[in-house]
């Protein structure tokens, strides 16, 4: 019952950081240089023109509060160890162009001392935005004794929200049945029933929990008896995120949102595997649990947002443009040495608004529309047929920096080949190395692989291809296979990351039709197949195709001709980020 809406929760998050080991990283001197009065350009062939990134370091997460998006980070200003993590902070009228502001929130407490780690805004009555995050009490055990603290602005007239107060009765939670070294990242409040709640990512030996905790006031909160959810087998849950969707339409609720015609979603980010998946599933109100839906599995093998690089995502309610936008990180593939080089690691991948699929079993996400703010020159192409063995150069865009739509057609399914019934049983996470990694973009298939060669250098030595492969099954259905493929994207780079990323389409391919949006960004290719259903990002590095020596190319390497139906590439402009 949505006693709700009498508060104006805004939103929302706040991305979730990573703790320990991904941070490991970091440049003690920056070899970044400004060149323009505006903008931080940087003279650096891997540092993107239109994601977000800091200065130096990495980062992780978001909210919406008086006509700013504010964006907070896990950041280590020190640089060469990870440690002493503070919130990074940042503000945007339209999360594309950005202005970086002093840190939110640094370690001065005894609960804080060893780190400000992820963690989540909420916004109380009154228009009141609160911070709830992890505090690092001692460093041991690893990776950390936790507790949870909160945050509150120091002048609620500054539309920038710069100064952020701890109030004396911090921390708020320690642990106390709880692994004191597993328990944190508290998600954004929701509201019903009286109480204030919240969920705070847990584990107990394998099995992954998310807490559940309640406050009448905001202050006092008391541990619900069971866990909100848990599973076995899927280790420590990270960045809990959990949030209403509604069934019909592709707006957002806000996180308080109960009643008809609305569904959850639970997503958690895995420690151990260091990828993230989802359920969709019903909040029972009477016991004060989530019950995920038979649909899909709850554990290893759940839907993902993204099969590659993205990790420590937050979602957040935008009452302004009445989204749910998702938010991610995207780690480096390459080597501790090379981010040292370059001076930085991570970036913030293009905020994404997420909204239930029709059939009520899957999201969908697309890219921010303010993204195509940053569109300049298009390239079009229309009705080409691509013949087995076609390449074609998509001329005249800035292929570094590039925002490219395609709608690919065919007129049979006849010569998809024979799906192979044993990855079946393949975890989700396997199918890049094991199907698109061993069937690369190369290798001739029957209806496909067909797509984008991205980032590719004029002879085509190096390139990051983002391509489709359909299967048939002895029964006669159809798996459409999303590929984005590292392996050929560094030529003298071999000792590089480089990992083939898969996921399934959920597509009925009765049109003979699947189409295909990429983000190309210097380092970073962010596919969506099919408005949204499966989503891909790759983090390469070309040695080749760099700045103006990068192109880009439709390819078939199927039997099956395949038409290009339309094909729109922008040129995309620098963000600014001052
Ligand atoms: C609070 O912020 C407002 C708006 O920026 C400013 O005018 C005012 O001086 C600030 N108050 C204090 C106590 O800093
Ligand atoms: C408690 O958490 C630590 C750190 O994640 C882990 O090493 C330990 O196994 C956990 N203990 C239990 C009982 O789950
Ligand atoms: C899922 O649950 C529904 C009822 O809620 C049931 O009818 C169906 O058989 C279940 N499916 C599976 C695969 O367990
Ligand atoms: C990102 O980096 C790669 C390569 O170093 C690792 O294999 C991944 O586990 C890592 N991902 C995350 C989420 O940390």
């Amino acid at each position: 019952m949505c006693g709700l809406t009498r508060f104006v929760w805004v939103l929302a998050l706040l991305i979730c950081l990573k703790n320990g080991r991904d941070g490991g990283v970091m440049a003690l001197e920056s070899n970044y240089q400004t060149q323009t009065r505006n903008h931080v350009r940087v003279k650096q062939v891997y540092r993107t023109g239109y994601h977000f990134q800091p200065k130096k370091n990495w980062i992780n997460g978001p909210m919406y509060y008086k006509g700013y998006y504010h964006l907070f980070y896990q950041y280590n200003p020190k640089g060469a160890v990870w440690g002493n993590i503070v919130w990074a902070h940042s503000v945007s009228k339209d999360m594309i162009n950005w202005i970086h502001l002093e840190p939110a929130i640094v370690p001065s407490k005894p609960y804080d001392k060893y780190g400000c780690w992820s963690g989540s805004a909420t916004i109380l009555p009154g228009d009141k935005p609160v911070i709830l995050y992890t505090g690092i009490v001692d460093p041991k055990p690893a990776p950390g004794h936790q507790v949870q603290v909160y945050a509150i602005p120091a002048n609620y007239s500054d539309p920038y929200l710069r100064e952020w107060i701890k109030p004396d009765d911090n921390p708020f939670l320690k642990p106390t049945s709880e692994n004191i070294s597993a328990f944190r990242d508290p998600t954004t409040a929701w509201y019903n029933n009286g109480h204030w709640k919240i969920i705070i990512g847990s584990r107990h030996h394998h099995r992954g929990i998310a807490y559940l905790y309640r406050s009448r006031d905001f202050v006092t909160w008391v541990k619900a008896k069971h866990p909100f959810h848990s599973k076995r087998d899927t280790g420590m849950w990270e960045c809990p995120d959990f949030y209403p969707v509604a069934c019909k339409g592709t707006n957002g609720l806000d996180t308080s949102t109960l009643g008809k015609g609305v569904k959850h979603v639970l997503k958690n980010s895995l420690e151990v595997t260091r990828y993230e998946y989802y359920t969709i599933g019903r909040y029972n109100l009477v016991k004060d649990k989530y019950i995920p839906y038979n649909t899909t599995e709850d554990g290893w093998g759940g839907l993902r947002y993204d099969y590659g690089n993205f990790f420590g995502s937050k979602s957040f309610y935008d009452p302004s443009t009445k989204r749910r936008i998702v938010w991610s990180w995207a780690n480096e593939s390459s080597t501790a040495t090379e981010n040292i080089k370059k001076g930085w690691a991570g970036i913030q991948l293009i905020p994404r608004k997420v909204w239930l699929d029709k059939s009520g079993y899957m999201l969908l996400q697309w890219p921010i529309s303010e993204l195509e703010n940053l569109r300049r020159k298009k390239v079009e192409l229309k009705k080409m047929t691509l013949n087995k063995g076609d390449i074609v150069e998509v001329k005249g865009v800035t292929a570094v920096q590039a925002d490219i739509e395609v709608t690919f057609t065919f007129s049979s399914l006849e010569k998809a080949e024979l799906y192979d019934e044993k990855w079946a049983k393949f975890p989700q996470h396997d199918l890049g190395k094991s199907i698109c990694g061993v069937r690369g973009a190369t290798v001739q298939g029957g209806l496909g692989p067909f797509g984008l060669m991205t980032l590719a250098s004029h002879d085509l030595k190096e390139y990051t291809p983002v391509f489709f492969r359909v299967f048939k099954t002895i029964n006669e259905k159809y798996k459409v296979l999303l590929c984005s493929d590292a392996t050929p994207s560094s030529l003298l780079n071999p000792n590089e990351y480089k990992p083939s990323f898969g996921g399934f389409v959920d597509v009925d391919l009765a049109e003979k039709k699947l189409s295909l949006r990429s983000l190309i960004d210097h380092s970073v290719v962010e596919s969506f197949a099919e408005r949204g259903k499966t989503v891909i990002t790759s983090r390469v590095y070309p040695t080749l195709a760099i700045n103006s020596n990068a192109h880009l190319h439709v390819f078939n390497n199927g039997y099956e001709p395949i038409t290009i139906k339309k094909l729109n590439a922008w040129s995309m402009k620098t963000a600014s980020m001052t």
